[in-house]
């Protein structure tokens, strides 16, 4: 059995850097699923060019950007006569599309079809589609992490699926239930034992969800890693409400957080309506301040997820976005545009109101990847959309403006660790948006760049230090433990 991570080299992304190259877990359940007497190997075209490789089955994962490279892959298979399968988040929103490009599709979580198919295909009666819904949570398997021979810097964990809050540009609830289903924590610690990598990122969509209790499961995780001694620079996503215990966050820290992600999304009210995201409403935008405040009193960094392009959007407000980022205690922050996935309610209105631009499916998927327009707005084209962002990124991920941030970041979680990863997590996104003109400096008068040049070669210094003393110890310590 071939399991495949399809990747788009075209446009880099998050495989511009090693570090930010992921695990495919979904493919990891699947290979847990898979009966033992089959041999199982994995093609990650995110570190491997692909090769065609015999085998009796083929299944892959991908994105919806990544789909029409699936397609690709697919069509390579199916012609030297070998079954195809695809599951996954792209093929659960758009089953009757994949159904062109595979022998067969698998909507939903692989724990409820998987058995069953590879049953099917024992006997030569596999079927077009399988559905495997929602699965119970105690029946989700510990991840098969031997097929991971690539050097991934981060183990893929997940503790809990679902999210209630049903966000207007998400797929998360369509996706993986309006429920939050949280796995046993003795049993999430033994598979945190079972992982090999120098960083940790705990996959869930709200690591600490805003249901009763949430907190002291979450404590009992943290302190848990701790007694195992499983301590290791983790990453996570979670809402606002990941401040609201102080003792949460005391453990988060003590267990190794880093960094937490967070869907800020926006500064104001009315971008927040926009994309219906009722929790940031609910605690009003006066309250971020505090909320980061929080968090940073830990040692913990916030990094921010913004969207831009919301249907009030104009072009003074995307600048004031981009003010507010950098003015902000906000260390690292991903600044994309708003994107119509299939299977979200966005994309359902838009389409009905026949706004997206990019609609020549399934082609023009690969470019649902955040970094370009596919919609023109009420007061916004594409064009303007897209030439607004590029003087945005390059506001925030120049050199300068990534280490004022790094040495706010200091300041105020007084962790150099925490610092130096927020400026690299930036310096990544800032490679992914930009591309060619990362990292380059801002304009201005004489004097003005001449006092960038100056302070960009002391800092480098610094920057250089951090880098040895944090990441490249870190990696060094994890390389000479697999040897
Ligand atoms: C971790 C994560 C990332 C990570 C790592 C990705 C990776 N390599 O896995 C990073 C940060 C890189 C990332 C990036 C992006 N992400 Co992301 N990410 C996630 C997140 C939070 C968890 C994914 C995960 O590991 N889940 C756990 C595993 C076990 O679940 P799973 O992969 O869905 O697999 C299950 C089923 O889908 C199924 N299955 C999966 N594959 C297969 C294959 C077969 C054969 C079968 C039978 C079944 C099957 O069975 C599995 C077990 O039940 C999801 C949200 C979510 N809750 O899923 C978003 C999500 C997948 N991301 C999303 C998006 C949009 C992106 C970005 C485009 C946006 C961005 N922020 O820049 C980029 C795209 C990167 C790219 N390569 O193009 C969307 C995808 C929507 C879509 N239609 O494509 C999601 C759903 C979130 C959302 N907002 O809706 N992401
Ligand atoms: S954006 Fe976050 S809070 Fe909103 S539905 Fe998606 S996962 Fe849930």
């Amino acid at each position: 059995m071939l399991l495949i991570n399809p990747a788009d080299k075209a446009r880099p992304g998050f495989l511009n850097d090693a570090s930010t190259r992921f695990m495919p877990l979904g493919l990891g359940i699947v290979a847990a699923l898979t009966p033992s007497n089959w041999e199982v190997e994995l093609l990650d075209e995110s570190f491997e060019d692909f090769t065609f490789k015999p085998a009796d089955i083929v299944a892959l994962t991908c994105f919806t950007s990544t789909a029409p490279r699936a397609y690709d892959i697919a069509a390579i298979y199916r012609n030297a006569g070998i079954h195809t399968v695809l599951g996954g988040i792209h093929a659960s929103m758009c089953p009757d599309e994949a159904a062109l490009y595979f022998d067969t599709v698998v909507t939903g979580e692989a724990e409820g079809a998987w058995p069953a198919l590879i049953a099917d295909f024992d006997t030569g009666m596999t079927k077009k589609l399988y559905s495997g819904g929602i699965t119970d949570i105690e029946k989700v398997p510990h991840v098969r992490r031997d097929i991971y021979k690539y050097p991934y810097v981060y183990d893929l964990v997940q503790t809990s699926r679902g999210c209630p809050a049903g966000c207007d540009f998400c797929s998360v609830t369509q996706m993986c239930g309006k429920t939050y289903r949280e796995r046993d924590i003795e049993d999430v610690l033994d598979e945190l034992g079972e992982t090999t990598r120098p960083a940790l990122f705990f996959v869930d969509d709200n690591l600490v969800n805003n249901k009763k209790g949430a907190d002291e499961r979450a404590i009992r995780l943290f302190k848990g890693m701790v007694k195992r001694g499983i301590k290791k620079h983790w990453l996570s996503q979670a809402t606002l409400n990941f401040a609201d215990n102080d003792e949460m966050l005391y453990w988060a820290r003590k267990s190794g957080c880093i960094l937490i992600m967070m869907g800020v999304e926006a500064e104001t009210s009315q971008a927040l309506k926009d994309v219906r995201k009722h929790l940031n409403l609910k605690r009003g935008v006066g309250a971020y301040k505090d909320i980061f405040r929080k968090i940073h009193k830990h040692g913990i960094g916030i990094m921010a997820f913004m969207i831009f392009g919301m249907e009030s959007d104009r072009k003074e407000d995307l600048y004031a976005r981009g003010e507010f980022i950098r003015k902000s205690t906000i260390d690292a922050y991903q600044c994309t545009i708003l994107t119509p996935l299939p299977g979200t309610a966005l994309f359902d209105r838009l389409r009905k109101q026949d706004r997206i631009v990019l609609n020549n499916y399934p082609s023009d998927w690969q470019h649902y990847h955040f970094m370009v327009g596919t919609v023109n707005t009420p007061n916004l084209t594409i064009a303007e959309l897209e030439s607004c962002m590029q003087e945005i990124w390059q506001n925030l991920y120049n050199k300068e403006a990534m280490r004022r941030k790094m040495f706010r970041t200091l300041w105020n979680t007084g962790s150099f660790t925490t610092a130096y990863w927020t400026y690299a997590t930036n310096h990544n996104y800032g490679r992914m948006f930009q591309e060619e003109k990362a990292g380059a400096s801002v304009g201005g008068s004489a004097w003005r760049r001449f006092m960038g040049a100056v302070y960009l070669q002391f800092t480098s210094k610094v920057i250089w230090l951090m880098y040895q003393l944090v990441w490249a110890r870190m990696i060094r310590r994890f390389t000479a433990g697999a040897r």
